[in-house]
């Protein structure tokens, strides 16, 4: 079975980090309404969806995939690169204490689960503004004995590393060339968007289907032609806080 932890929109998500978009207005409802979609999406693919409560006091706490790495042995607590995001991992613990023995990232490493892409056995960690070199030194600590490889992959244009590449069927990637090197990831099967659609390369598989935005048609067809099946949530009303799909949910299966 599958478990999603989400967390409900915080009422101060206007005042979210913001690093790469104008900042712009959003709106609270619109944004609510697209995460109750997500979640029941979700949970019409039979995931058991846990939503947190919103927290008034961290605006970006919807993104909860940022605050973890959740692994079938163990689950790492991140340290969000992010100052005032720093408070988003105690309630995000709490919760998957349940499931995974948990580890955590120590000052001076910081870490951002959106900067995490794990196919298999293999780690990427994004080299971006958020999460860095010593984040990546404990993380091959942690995950050695396991068995997982972790290499450290630059990123820039874009925010996080899933933001330019995510995983969309076994050993097949979703991938914008512009923002990671594509050498990177030899071996893979690499699926790029379509150069006219920067941000499609974040999808979530769940299970056979892939949660794709409906803002990216062309990328869509190209998924679709690579045989994937797509199952469409418009996240975007979060998309003017820099989140996208995987962003919002920690999605482990209970073996
Ligand atoms: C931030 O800048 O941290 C948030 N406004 C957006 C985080 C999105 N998270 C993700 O892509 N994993």
């Amino acid at each position: 079975m599958f478990i999603a932890i989400t967390r409900q929109v915080s009422p101060a998500i206007i005042h979210c980090e913001l690093t790469h978009l104008q900042r712009q207005p959003i709106d609270l409802q619109t944004a609510r309404s697209q995460h109750a979609a997500y979640e029941s999406t979700l949970a019409s693919l039979g995931v058991q969806v846990h939503s947190l409560p919103a927290d008034p006091n961290l605006p970006d706490s919807v993104f909860v995939e940022d605050a973890a790495l959740v692994l079938d042995e163990l689950a790492v607590i991140t340290r969000p690169g992010a100052e005032s995001r720093r408070n988003e991992v105690d309630a995000i613990a709490g919760a998957l204490h349940y499931w995974r023995g948990l580890e955590w990232i120590q000052p001076p490493g910081t870490l951002d689960g959106g900067d995490i892409l794990q196919v298999g056995k293999q780690v990427f960690v994004g080299l971006s503004s958020r999460s860095n070199r010593e984040a990546i030194r404990q993380l091959q600590k942690m995950l050695k004995r396991f068995g997982y490889k972790v290499k450290g992959v630059p990123v820039t244009g874009c925010l996080h590393l899933k933001s330019a590449v995510t995983c969309v069927a076994p050993e097949s990637l979703l991938i914008n060339p512009a923002w990671v090197d594509a050498d990177e990831f030899a071996g893979y099967h690499l699926i790029e968007v379509d150069p006219g659609e920067p941000y499609a390369a974040n999808a979530l598989p769940v299970g056979e289907v892939l949660l794709y935005q409906p803002s990216f048609p062309h990328t869509g067809e190209r998924l679709q032609t690579a045989g994937l099946t797509l199952r469409m949530v418009d996240t975007a009303e979060l998309g003017k806080a820099e989140g996208a799909l995987t962003c919002c949910s920690l999605l482990f299966s209970t073996g």
